[in-house]
This record gives C-alpha cells, sequence and structure tokens, in this order.
C-alpha cells in the first residue's frame, strides 16, 4: 500500500527506551489515524493513538444523532492520500450519513492496520511536558504515565459538547441528551413530547428525523438560520466510475479550491449579473443543493450588499416552503449575513414545520426562563416534555484542547497561555510547548474547509517537520514569539476582510460558550493559500520555527536562527 508503508522498520527512530514513544497521538478520528499511519507506517517511528471512545471515528464515533451527516460530498470526504484506499471504498449517498462514516473509517483502520496502534476507552487527565527530559508526560484515566518526544492533539474541532447552564437543567424529570453524546443504542421518541433546543447543522438535521416518531416537538430557536437543501440522493454507478476515474482531477480540485471542497468559487460577482440571471443563478444553486450554493458568486462573503441578495433569496423560500404565516416569520427573521455561521444544508427541515406535530418557540421573543421538573419555562408559558435534545453546539476549536490538562515549559497551562484566546502559529505549534503539534488547531482553516482535506495538509506538513527532526538530531523545535504575532494578526487581518465577524453570536469567534474570550479562531484566508504559505515556510528553512539540539556538554544550541 502507498509508500508510506515501506518504511514501516525505518532507522530514523532514536532509541528512548522501552517503555518511551516516539509520539502520542491523542484522538482517533480521520486525524489521529492519518498521523499514526504516516508516523509508524512512513517514519517508522513508535507511536500510539490514545482515544477516549471504543472505537475510531472522532467526532463520529460521538456524533450519532438523528439524522447526522456531513455537510461535504461523500467523494471528497475521504483521504486522498492513497488512490488504492479511494478505489476500493464506495460512498451510497451524496452525503454520508454518520454510520458511513464510521464504517469507512474502521474499514480505513483495518485496511492499514492502525487499531493495534489505538489505545482505546482511554481518556487523557494530563500531559507534562519534562523540561530536563525533552519528554511530554501524558497521563490517563487508566493510571499510567506514558512518555513521548512528540504529542500530537488530534482532537477535533467539535468534540467538547456545550450544554449550555440553562438554570433547574438538573431538576428536569425526563430525560435529556446532547446531540454529540448521544447513546449508542439510539433514542426512541416514538409517542414523546420531545423539546429541542438549538437550531444550527445538527438540530436543523435533527428536526426531521424527530418529528417523523415523535408525539410533538417543540424547537426551542435563539438564532433564525439560513438552510440549503442538501438535495442528497443515492450516488448512481455512473458517478462512483467517474470518482473513480479522476481522482487526480478531484484531488486537484480540492487542493486548488478556496474551502477544500471539489468545486471551485465561481469568478463572476453579484451584481455582474441582472436581478434576472442571479435568481436565475440561485434557483439553480438550491436545486441542485449544499454548499454549492456559497460558490455562485465570488463576493457573497465580501460585500454585505451582495450578500443581501443571496439571504433575500434564501429568506423568501422559507416564506414559500412554510405554510403558517407567524411560524414562517421567526424562521425567516434572520439577524447575520448569509454563511458568517457555518451554513447548515437540510433534508426536509423547513417543511417540518408543516407537520402538525412540529411547532417552534421564538426565544428572541420569549426565552427560556427555567427548566423545571416537567419541561421547559420561557416568559411566555410552560412546556410540558418528556425529553429534551440539546443541539446546542460545541466549545468549538478549543475546548478539546484545554480538556487535556496540557502544561508546558515552566510549568505554564495551555488554559493560562491561552486565557486571552487561542495564539498558535499556523495553527500547529504554541510558544512554551515544544514538540506539540496541534492538528486543525485554532488559526488554522480547519472548520472553513472540507476537513480531509485540512487534515491530511496538517498532517503531512508535521510529519515532514518530525521526519526532518529525527534525520537531524533535533531535539525541540516550537515557533517563535514573533511568528506567532504575526500569525495571529494575519488571522484577524483576514477574517476582517470578510463578512464572517458579522456573526457576533458564532462559535467561530467563542461567542457560544459563556466567559470565553472572543477571537476569530479559525483562517479565513483559504485552505489553498493556506497551503501555499506553510509550504513557503518550509521553503524558507521553517521561517518561524527554532529547532534545537541538546550537545554533549549538555549546552543547548539553535539548529536555525
Ligand atoms: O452547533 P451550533 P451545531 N439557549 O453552535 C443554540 C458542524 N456540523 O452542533 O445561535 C438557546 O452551530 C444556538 O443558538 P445561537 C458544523 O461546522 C456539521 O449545530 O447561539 N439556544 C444554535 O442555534 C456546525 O457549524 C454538520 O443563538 C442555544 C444552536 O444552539 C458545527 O458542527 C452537522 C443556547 C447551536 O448551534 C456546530 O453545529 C452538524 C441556549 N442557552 C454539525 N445555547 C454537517 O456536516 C446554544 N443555543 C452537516
Amino acid at each position: 500500500m502507498t509508500n508510506a508503508s515501506t518504511a514501516r522498520d525505518g532507522q530514523q527512530a532514536k532509541e528512548r527506551g522501552a517503555d518511551t514513544l516516539d509520539a502520542v497521538i491523542i484522538g482517533a478520528g480521520f486525524s489521529g489515524m492519518y498521523q499514526l499511519h504516516l508516523l509508524r507506517d512512513r517514519l517508522g517511528l513508535k507511536a500510539r493513538v490514545i482515544e477516549r471512545g471504543d472505537g475510531v471515528g472522532g467526532t463520529w464515533y460521538w456524533n450519532r444523532y438523528p439524522g447526522a451527516r456531513c455537510d461535504s460530498e461523500s467523494h471528497s470526504y475521504s483521504y486522498y492520500f492513497s488512490d488504492e484506499l479511494l478505489k476500493e471504498w464506495e460512498w451510497s449517498e451524496r452525503y454520508p450519513q454518520q454510520p458511513e462514516i464510521v464504517r469507512y473509517l474502521n474499514f480505513v483502520a483495518d485496511k492499514l492496520d492502525l487499531k493495534s496502534d489505538i489505545q482505546f476507552e482511554t481518556t487523557v487527565t494530563a500531559a507534562r511536558y519534562d523540561e530536563a527530559a525533552n519528554l511530554w508526560r501524558i497521563e490517563t484515566d487508566a493510571g499510567e504515565t506514558v512518555s513521548a518526544k512528540y504529542l500530537i492533539t488530534a482532537v477535533g474541532c467539535l468534540s467538547s459538547a456545550n450544554v449550555p447552564d440553562i438554570p433547574g437543567r438538573d431538576r428536569f424529570k425526563g430525560d435529556w441528551y446532547h446531540t454529540g453524546q448521544w447513546p449508542h443504542e439510539g433514542v426512541d421518541f416514538t409517542g414523546k413530547r420531545v423539546g429541542q433546543i438549538g437550531t444550527g447543522s445538527t438540530g436543523i438535521q435533527a428536526v426531521p428525523v424527530i418529528a417523523e416518531t415523535a408525539q410533538h416537538l417543540t424547537v426551542f430557536q435563539r438564532t433564525a438560520n439560513y438552510s440549503i437543501p442538501a438535495n442528497n440522493h443515492p450516488l448512481s454507478a455512473e458517478f462512483k466510475a467517474w470518482a473513480r476515474e479522476n481522482i487526480d482531477e478531484i484531488r486537484k480540485t480540492m487542493h486548488t479550491s478556496t474551502n477544500g471542497h471539489p468545486f471551485l468559487i465561481e469568478d463572476r460577482k453579484v451584481f455582474d449579473v441582472s436581478a434576472e440571471e442571479r435568481r436565475e443563478i440561485y434557483e439553480k444553486a438550491w436545486e441542485i443543493g449544499g454548499l454549492r450554493f456559497r460558490a455562485v458568486f465570488q463576493d457573497i462573503l465580501f460585500d454585505k450588499a451582495a450578500n443581501d441578495t443571496a439571504a433575500d433569496f434564501l429568506k423568501s423560500k422559507i416564506g414559500e416552503i412554510v405554510k403558517d404565516p407567524e411560524t414562517a416569520k421567526n424562521l425567516a427573521a434572520i439577524d447575520h449575513p448569509f454563511a458568517t455561521k457555518r451554513p447548515p444544508i437540510d433534508t426536509g427541515y423547513f417543511e417540518a414545520y408543516n407537520r402538525d406535530n412540529v411547532s417552534l418557540v421564538n426565544l428572541r421573543e420569549t426565552p427560556i426562563v427555567e427548566i423545571t421538573e416537567t419541561g421547559v419555562k420561557t416568559t411566555e408559558r410552560e412546556y410540558d416534555l418528556d425529553i429534551i435534545v440539546f443541539a446546542t453546539g460545541f466549545d468549538a476549536m478549543t475546548g478539546s484542547l484545554l480538556k487535556l490538562g496540557i502544561v508546558g515549559r515552566d510549568g505554564v497551562s495551555l488554559n493560562e497561555a491561552w486565557v486571552a484566546g487561542p495564539r498558535t502559529y499556523l495553527g500547529i505549534q504554541v510558544v512554551g510547548f515544544p514538540n506539540m503539534f496541534t492538528i486543525t488547531g485554532p488559526g488554522s482553516p480547519s472548520v472553513l474547509c472540507n476537513m480531509p482535506v485540512a487534515i491530511e495538509q496538517h498532517v503531512e506538513w508535521i510529519t515532514d517537520c518530525i521526519e526532518k527532526m529525527e534525520k537531524e538530531d533535533i531535539d525541540r523545535v516550537e515557533p517563535t514569539e514573533p511568528a506567532v504575532a504575526n500569525w495571529v494578526d494575519h488571522v484577524n487581518e483576514v477574517a476582517n476582510a470578510t463578512l464572517l465577524p458579522e456573526a457576533g453570536h458564532s462559535w467561530y469567534l467563542g461567542a457560544n460558550v459563556p466567559g470565553k474570550p472572543r477571537v476569530f479562531m479559525p483562517y479565513a484566508g483559504g485552505m489553498n493559500r493556506f497551503r501555499k504559505i506553510c509550504d513557503d515556510v518550509v521553503a524558507r528553512g521553517y521561517d518561524g520555527f527554532l529547532f534545537t539540539r541538546d550537545r554533549a556538554d549538555s549546552r543547548t544550541e539553535t539548529v536555525n536562527a
């Protein structure tokens, strides 16, 4: 399989003692699995993945809520490092459902024999940098401490569930669930009065499915949201053959595109065309469905007037679909420009409100006061419920990292280092945390990109960096403070050049978690541009990174300045 497996017994690995690993990777989703494969099978290093769940899948292992489906098209939601894997796996639908993604990741894990080096059902409780030994000491809830030169976090951007601290939450006598911690055995809504809080991408997917069996579903909406039909459908034999035969072309498009999707953003601007033509373009994009809608004009995310045309079109669609005028009005009362929050795509979301057993509560008009023993109480009335579903999102991008108990040089924790918000260089490394790499960390395109594309780029970059270190006997790498400062400025600058910060309550800004610093976290400059920046950094001798080596006289020398 791939050139990666040829170096399984590579010599670069230093002997670091039988109980010391070269690398510990935290998390067995898309990123941790690929990182394990490259470190173990390409570099020949001793690497272990530590994973909380009892199986691979990461985000998709936990997010088993009704209707869970990816919004990247399945033929692009795959590893592209191996043609063999691509040819052997067949997706069944345009957008893959959660169980199929987990099956896919198990297929890859088995094919690459990854599970033997994944320690399941183990939670990392702390990771401390031991400066004298230049090792990370990783503690787990199994009571063991594992030591490794490299610590690589592959914990995903949307893995730390945000369950809002609504007064009375613990008093509720019925059952409640967060969509990101869904029971593996599923939840039976038959004949139940269900309340769902949250109408982000998750909530919008869950509503139509829960509505099918619940006696009644009450949706509590705080911020109204745009949604575009997924137009999901089974993939034809022709399409599957086309995808298999055009791997290079598809990969090239994904690597060239701004968001890592298998389509490019059109060059034309909104006001380059007449109002009539624009309407036709939007109509056609609505029919095609999915995130391609956002790509029909290049200035939707940059020019408010341009954005308004898309926003108005999408709001008008809500009015056309939803029969009850009051419900339609509340659903269309959207307060932010289109695509400034992650645009959900749906299967029958707005249509669900035409069912007799679905109703909407506009929390902007009647906010939740408390959760009672029997339901949810707003300023207007109490709703009796058997089940509450929290589709309330995540402590995104930093939450899962900060939970790991990471402590760097001089005893400074990551929580202390990021007290005013995350500061990284390229989303990959943090000052004061030598040899720690964060795959798709804050400051990288990650969530603004088709994730596997962002993940492959980061994992390959990290692997190349570690390979250099192992070949050249380098002991440490970490970024310089000026490089981090410049990068943080650049991340802000590119975000501020877009309309993205206008969604003031978005999780991109950390605004959904009380007390979290408001910092625009993902890199909005585009995946293609980011890839080039990372390549240029390497071409300039890892500009902005400091490599150091311990000498025999126990002094430390700088390998590059
Ligand atoms: O979370 P969200 P999500 N009282 O934060 C509401 C990815 N994803 O899980 O907007 C009442 O977007 C909150 O209201 P408001 C994707 O990147 C992908 O839906 O803060 N309401 C909002 O409506 C996505 O963006 C896929 O006012 C409260 C909702 O809960 C990301 O995951 C599928 C509340 C949270 O929306 C997160 O999506 C699913 C409170 N106290 C997810 N607190 C696909 O691939 C929060 N809310 C398709």
